[in-house]
């Protein structure tokens, strides 16, 4: 259908499409940056979401039970901020439009999710948001079975581009979905044929809508500029018993002098050819005007969700006080109270018991206690339950069949697994963690990059922490990943030492309400290393004094997690010699630079030399080596500086020189 024919057949939809697009005209010239052709082709399916399937009530954006709407092709972020401001969320004001990727401003250059009330989720780099909507949707599932309809009943919709079908963990997403029969989630693909170096065509001839049907997804197409068949696909898709994927045709710039070109993809500023676009529309309004009748449609559009949030809200209030407060608790990502005891509970049995053990099984142990107290956790694992030790006896799996299940096999998934993390972490109401092998934190890394900068508290499980793994070799045998995981801001890494400790951790872990963790735990067996109980959670002090000189303090030995027994022979040896050596377990940096300076020096004073032991590479220790100043004493570091190698792990740690032998010499040569 052509302009012409699309304003004469539906003309108060046109303009209220035609809003969308001239407000992405004008904000994308104002900045002199981004990208008009998305927002300008997709308008038409966003017009018709909006104003009649999605629910959603914008005096209340974090309303439990709203429609989540994604915008995964984040790029096209000006189609979200329009809707926003037309729709009457009373932060998206026509001032932030404006100020369109500006400093200070909610309109952030692609949708970052704390910034504009109404953005669920953090999009731009490319196939996030269609996998983290999948975690959106199995939280929904989840709550619902839990919950009841009455409480937790809604929509998950995702506009996804051409860029997001390609990118890899798009796949890991349809097929998890397809597999769980997430029925209440749909996506609409922006299919216009158009990336940035050219047509689709140039990089990919993928069918993608038998690609969705291949992983059980009901598929439909629309034409994407005609409101009725638009509407009438959304509808179908809501009956299906299947997630849906509607090919959306569309035209790319629709209107412009770049439609149906890579050109319409990017800021379309020229004056002469906006005038003519707007020309076409019939848009007789000046940069950023909006006509009043358009506004007042667009907000009662808006207002459709009061009624429905209203009669939700007397639902809720229909449930028991605890039942309430349990709710709201879930919501706002608070630990239950019972959780300090359980933990105190799990680290006095261990020091009564004194296990030896990998803090992989540790971990389980912990969860163990922890899941039954905890009802709102979901764990999982990519395919290496059994050796992740991330499932737990009353968890139950989640399936079709069985939506109380709290356990998700993800399958071979490690990305998407991270990104549905994200999206349940975003969701509400549930609080995930997952497991797969450090060394595979690389294929889960462009998701946990996003828990970090969405500040989600997803908990990753990440164990076969080091050549401790031993035969599978270098390929499994992570050496750079703790200091990858920590370079990243806000991500909280964690490596235990033993049983306490891990408790610990977890506590830590599970009790952050902005903040990832990266759990890094051994696979192999660990003796205990605190052996008195102390009701304190040392862990969230970062570092602390394992054992202490006795006499004159020449040495600290600094380790964590897998080598704080090495640490602690060679301290046995030092001392043997007459040199008085302290050990720190340090099982997070992170942890320990939050602690005040004082509590800082009083663990690191400047003197003794100090060496550090970790089985990875040194880039991340010098911090705490040299001294914060960079050089406050000798230092030398025990640990990686290549590649594992395949072999049992006593003989890798020998050939690496990760011993006790070796740390004694490093210690001795700098005093
Ligand atoms: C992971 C990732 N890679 C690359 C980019 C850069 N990029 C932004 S949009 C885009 C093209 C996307 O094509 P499509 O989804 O079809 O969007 P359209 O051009 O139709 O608006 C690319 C490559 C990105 N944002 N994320
Ligand atoms: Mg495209």
């Amino acid at each position: 259908m052509d302009i012409e024919t699309l304003r004469a057949r539906h003309p108060d939809h046109w303009k209220r499409a035609c809003a969308i697009r001239t407000l992405t005209l004008d904000a994308v010239a104002a900045a002199n940056s981004g990208h008009s052709g998305m927002p300008m082709g997709m308008a038409d399916v966003a017009t018709v979401l909006f104003e009649k399937h999605l629910n959603f009530d914008p005096a209340a954006p974090r309303w439990a039970n709203r429609d989540r709407f994604i915008l995964s092709a984040g790029h096209g972020s000006m189609l979200i901020y329009s809707l926003l401001y037309l729709t009457g969320y009373a932060d998206m004001t026509l001032e932030q439009v404006k100020n369109f990727r500006q400093w200070g401003a909610i309109t952030a250059g692609h949708p970052e999710f704390g910034h504009a009330a109404g953005v669920e989720t953090t999009t731009g780099p490319l196939g996030q948001g269609i996998a983290n909507a999948v975690g959106f949707a199995m939280a929904e599932e989840n709550l619902r079975a839990r919950w009841g309809a009455k409480i937790v009943d809604h929509y998950t919709y995702v506009i996804a581009g051409d860029g997001c079908l390609m990118e890899g963990v798009s796949q890991e997403a349809i097929a998890l979905a397809g597999k769980q029969q997430l029925s209440r989630l749909i996506v609409l693909w922006d299919d216009n044929g158009i990336t940035i170096d050219g047509k689709v065509s140039i990089a990919d001839v993928t069918d993608q809508k038998a690609r969705f049907a291949a992983s059980g997804w009901n598929v439909l197409s629309c034409d994407g500029h005609d409101p009725e068949d638009i509407d009438r696909a959304l509808t179908a898709a809501k009956a299906s018993d299947k997630p849906t994927m509607i090919a959306c045709k569309t035209h790319i710039a629709l209107g412009h002098a770049a439609q149906d070109t890579s050109k319409g993809h990017g800021a379309l500023t020229d004056a002469a050819q906006m005038a003519a676009a707007k020309a076409a529309y019939g848009w007789e309004y000046g940069p950023f005007e909006i006509p009043a009748d358009v506004k007042k449609a667009w907000e009662a559009k808006g207002a459709r969700g009061a009624k429905a949030h209203a009669e939700w809200h007397a639902r809720f209030a229909a449930l028991s006080a605890a039942k309430q407060a349990e709710f709201t608790r879930i919501f706002a990502g608070e630990a239950p109270a019972k959780l300090a005891s359980v933990i105190r509970g799990v680290k006095k049995a261990a020091v009564e018991s004194l296990p030896k053990l990998a803090t992989r099984a540790a971990s389980e142990k912990v969860l163990a206690a922890v899941n039954p107290v905890m009802t709102e956790t979901i764990g999982g694992s990519a395919d290496l339950t059994g050796s992740n030790n991330t499932k737990t006896a009353d968890l139950g799996v989640f399936t079709p069949e069985d939506r109380k299940g709290r356990y998700v096999y993800y399958g071979i998934r490690e990305h998407g697994m991270a990104a549905a993390m994200n999206g349940m972490a975003l969701h509400g109401g549930v609080r995930p963690y997952g497991g797969t092998f450090m060394c595979f934190t690389d294929y889960a890394r462009p998701s946990m990059r996003l828990s970090a900068l969405m500040g989600l508290p997803v908990v990753y499980v990440m164990t076969h922490d080091s050549i401790g793994l031993g035969e599978d070799g270098p390929t499994h045998q992570p050496v750079e990943h703790l200091a990858i995981s920590r370079a990243t801001p806000n991500t909280l890494v964690i490596r235990p030492a033993d049983m306490v400790e891990t408790a610990e951790a977890w506590e830590v872990a599970l009790t952050q309400k902005a903040t990832p963790t990266v759990l890094a735990l051994s696979r192999q067996n660990l003796p205990a290393v605190r052996k008195a109980h102390v009701n304190q959670n040392l862990v969230a002090k970062g570092a602390y004094v394992l054992a202490e000189a006795t006499g004159k303090r020449q040495v600290i030995l600094i380790a964590t997690g897998s080598e704080v027994e090495i640490a602690l022979k060679a301290r046995d040896a030092l001392e043997a010699e007459g040199i008085g050596t302290r050990v720190v377990s340090m099982p997070s940096m992170e942890l320990f630079a939050q602690q005040d300076e004082a509590y800082r020096k009083r663990i690191l004073p400047g003197g003794p030399v100090r060496v550090a032991i970790e089985a990875g590479v040194r880039q991340g220790w010098d911090r705490w080596l040299l001294g914060e100043r960079g050089k406050e004493t000798k230092a030398g570091f025990v640990g990686m500086s290549s590649f594992g190698a395949s072999a049992p792990m006593e003989r890798l740690y020998k050939e690496f020189g990760i011993t006790a032998e070796n740390a004694v010499a490093v210690a001795k040569s700098l005093l």
